[in-house]
């Protein structure tokens, strides 16, 4: 399944950049971004809850729609592709974690320093003055049971403007630090994991595209087929959580 050439390259890198998307964290039960727009979500389109505009025109459905999502990241666990990932750190040169996913399992299987370009459920702020919003000890998070929660966001304790969820909506600019470091480390890389992403969101779908037009190895690990087949240098059709660990271990183990 793990061609050599690939294992080698991994020994090898001086400067491994992996993007993950929420594929990654499929097997910690958390539902892809897709597969969350599901269920007792399915009436309505990504655009219209993860937007300004959304939250602007029913606060209450968009704010229990992170709380719900924020509920079942509280209640998750990292699974092995978060810490393969997590140890991969300590075995190459350096390594460069961006991700998509607004979930903290990167960090609490302890990864550093991950490049979140699309923000976090866990740094809420004021829409109006962008204070941050710590959340009390136990939130409205015992009513996001699995029927379809509203709920009034907070109020800012300076402005009484209502608090927001700390991500990056549709429409909005990414995060310009992260976004600039996450360029840099895909032009001067020498191998890029790509996993557990669909690759339509711009711009991050463009990363992996910065590095396979410069004959950089792109490696995309997918159960699925994606945009990204036709780019990769190796499409390991797989989850995350089972390859990692097979690639780690064909690399790493000491036999
Ligand atoms: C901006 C945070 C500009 C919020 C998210 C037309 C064409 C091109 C672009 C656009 C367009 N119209 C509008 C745009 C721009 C827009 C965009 O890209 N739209 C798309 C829908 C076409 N982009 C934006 O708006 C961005 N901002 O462009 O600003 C600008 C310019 C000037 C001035 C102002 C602004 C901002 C985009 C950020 C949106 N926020 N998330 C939240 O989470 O609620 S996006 C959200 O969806 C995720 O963060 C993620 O990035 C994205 C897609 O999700 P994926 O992670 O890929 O997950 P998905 O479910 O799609 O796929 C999962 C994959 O995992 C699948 O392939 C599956 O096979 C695989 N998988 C499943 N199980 C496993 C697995 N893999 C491995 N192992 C497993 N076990
Ligand atoms: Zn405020």
């Amino acid at each position: 399944m793990i061609p050599d050439t690939l294992i080698e390259k991994l020994q090898n890198t001086q400067h491994l950049v992996i993007l993950t998307g929420a594929g990654v964290s499929a097997e910690s039960g958390i539902a892809t971004f897709r597969d969350t727009l599901t269920g007792l979500w399915e009436n309505y389109e990504a655009e219209s809850l993860a937007s300004e505009f959304g939250f602007l025109a029913d606060p209450a459905l968009v704010w229990g729609w992170y709380e719900w999502r924020r509920n079942r990241v509280l209640r998750a666990k990292p699974n092995p592709a978060h810490h393969t990932i997590a140890q991969l750190a300590k075995q190459v040169e350096k390594l460069t974690l961006i991700t998509q996913n607004v979930d903290d399992l990167h960090e609490r299987a302890g990864s550093c320093d991950v490049l979140h370009l699309h923000g976090s459920l866990h740094q809420p702020r004021c829409l109006i003055c962008e204070e941050p919003y710590s959340f009390p000890e136990m939130t409205s998070l015992e009513n996001t049971g699995d029927t379809e929660c509203r709920i009034e966001p907070p109020r800012c304790h300076l402005c009484d403007g209502p608090i927001r969820p700390g991500v990056v909506w549709f429409d909005e600019q990414l995060p310009a630090k992260a976004w600039q470091l996450a360029q840099e480390a895909c032009k001067n890389c020498d191998l890029m994991l790509v996993i557990g992403t669909s690759g339509v969101v711009w711009p991050v779908a463009q990363l992996p595209y910065l590095v396979a037009q410069k004959d950089i190895n792109l490696v995309q690990i997918n159960p699925d087929i994606t945009s990204l087949n036709a780019v990769a240098a190796y499409n390991i059709c797989g989850k995350a959580g089972e390859v990692l660990p097979l690639l780690y271990a064909a690399a790493f183990d000491k036999a």
